[in-house]
């Protein structure tokens, strides 16, 4: 130590056109290419509920300022998925999410009755928005099938999907006429040039509440997930994918997966929120997995990047998506709601009580470090070293590049190094997240060794991108 420490003082006397290094502090992160996990699908968030409505009511310039906060990749958080709401209301009222089919077209293999409005509370608009950033993950995820479906025969306040196990109706069994009502609204977001990538036909199927709401086990969930797949192909929706079940805790979805398990390929991603239980441990070592949902709901809005961990704070969610990648594996982390009104967290950024302006939250920039740099397709590498007390990822782009994530939640401040073993970068950036910056790009060196180091403040998330 005393030695090391004393080089350290040595090099730094000798090699007098480095930066200052406070040699206690100054630290080497090592990245190994060639030990890799999981790949990554992107992060994301939502706008159902009709808070897509609130977006698309502010002026031309917030809507833009709004979508760039979102989906932008120089300006803003370069978000690469949108999960939106699969209505299954009769109506509009409240925040509700109209069905495709409010009235039932009096049985299940009756000719449907489709309804569609083009806008489906601009969801449509946000959607086709975002395909112009380049977001190619589109979730389309419903909440429940329309009451008539269901034993309780009301989309709200939990009941299950007639015809799955141990759930029979007296109106027959619904199962291949919701798989038909999916592929329908899938076939409308086709036709207006949005490629839905991903269904979910459940949310948190372990609560029973007022609004849209449907129960279902595992076992039930595979029941249906066995006319789904089918349905899907055959209207030449062989790539999207589906995913199931967006429990609302992680624990709890993890409780179901023994029962999808033997579906194989029919399920493709397997699906959880962070409400009731944290992301701590993987899922499933057969599917990629995505939390598709969390947010401190109730809390009084804050802004802030660090002031006392408190639950909105933008370093303490920098701390939640690194650990559900590194430690459940997660291969996408979606926040509840991007732009909204009021005056909890549950967004990521407010639109203001008179709403002639947006104020973006540290928890957008804290998404923000991890999507900007961590794209659709890049793989998790391992890293070796760090600064004390930080937590460090790194991942492999498809482009080439290979960004590293220092998030440093004590206060020590000091200089760190990335090194790729076999790769020299040419160049490299470093960017900041902290109390004063959002995302801002900071001076970084790159030495004769092709690693690159730049200064990591305390209470901070420095990102790393090294280009080949
Ligand atoms: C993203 O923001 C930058 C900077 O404001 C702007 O030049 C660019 O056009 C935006 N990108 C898109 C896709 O709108
Ligand atoms: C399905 O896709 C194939 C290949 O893209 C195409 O040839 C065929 O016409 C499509 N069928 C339908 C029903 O859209
Ligand atoms: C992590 O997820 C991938 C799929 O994305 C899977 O192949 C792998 O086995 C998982 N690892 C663990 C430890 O569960
Ligand atoms: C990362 O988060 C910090 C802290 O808010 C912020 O200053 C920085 O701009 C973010 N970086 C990116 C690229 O979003």
């Amino acid at each position: 130590m005393a030695l090391h420490t004393l080089l350290l003082a040595v090099l730094a006397a000798v090699a007098s056109s480095t930066p200052v290094l406070d040699p206690r502090q100054a630290s080497t992160i090592t990245v190994d290419l060639t030990k890799t996990y999981q790949t990554m699908d992107g992060f994301g968030t939502s706008e159902t509920f009709q808070r897509a409505n609130q977006m698309h009511a502010l002026s031309p310039e917030l809507q833009r300022s709004a979508l760039d906060l979102l989906f932008n990749r120089t300006s803003g958080a370069g978000l690469s998925i949108l999960r939106n709401g699969i209505g299954s209301s009769p109506d509009s009222s409240s925040d509700h999410m109209v069905s495709i089919q409010p009235k039932s077209p009096g049985g299940p293999t009756a000719e449907p009755k489709y309804v569609w409005d083009g806008n489906d509370n601009s969801q449509v608009w946000v959607s086709t928005e975002a395909v112009k950033y380049g977001v190619k993950n589109f979730y389309a995820n419903a909440w429940s099938a329309p009451g008539y479906m269901k034993t309780n025969n009301n989309d709200a306040n939990g009941g299950t999907l007639c015809g799955v196990s141990g759930s029979t109706c007296s109106s027959g069994d619904w199962k291949q006429a919701y798989a038909n009502y999916l592929v329908q609204y899938i076939t409308y977001y086709k036709d207006l040039g949005v490629d839905i990538s991903h269904v979910g036909f459940l949310n948190e199927p372990d609560l029973t509440t007022s609004y849209a709401s449907m129960r279902s086990s595992g076992q039930q969930a595979a029941d249906f997930i066995k006319v789904l797949r089918p349905t899907l192909d055959k209207s030449n929706f062989t790539n999207v994918k589906i995913t199931c079940c967006d429990a609302e805790g992680w624990q709890s979805q993890a409780g179901m997966m023994s029962a999808l398990t033997p579906l194989g390929d029919a399920l493709s991603v397997a699906t959880g929120h962070s409400y009731t239980g944290q992301p701590t441990s993987p899922l499933s070592s057969r599917y990629p997995s995505w939390q598709t949902e969390n947010a401190d709901l109730q809390g009084a809005w804050t802004a802030a990047w660090y002031s006392n961990n408190g639950a909105g704070e933008g370093l303490v969610w920098a701390n939640k998506i690194y650990d559900a990648i590194t430690k459940a594996n997660v291969s996408a982390y979606l926040y509840w709601v991007g732009v909204q009104g009021g005056a909890t967290n549950s967004k990521m950024v407010r639109i203001s009580d008179d709403k002639k302006s947006l104020i973006p939250s540290k928890r957008l920039w804290a998404m923000a470090n991890w999507s900007r740099f961590v794209r659709p397709g890049a793989v998790r590498v391992a890293t070796s070293g760090g600064p004390s007390g930080a937590k460090v990822s790194a991942f492999k782009n498809p482009d080439g590049t290979v960004s590293v994530q220092v998030i440093q939640g004590g206060t020590a401040s000091g200089t760190v190094g990335v090194k790729v073993t076999g790769f020299e970068a040419k160049g490299g950036k470093a960017w900041i997240t902290d109390n004063t910056h959002d995302v801002g790009e900071q001076a970084a060196t790159v030495g004769s060794d092709g690693s690159v180091s730049a200064t990591v403040p305390g209470r901070s998330f420095v990102t790393f991108v090294l280009e080949p």
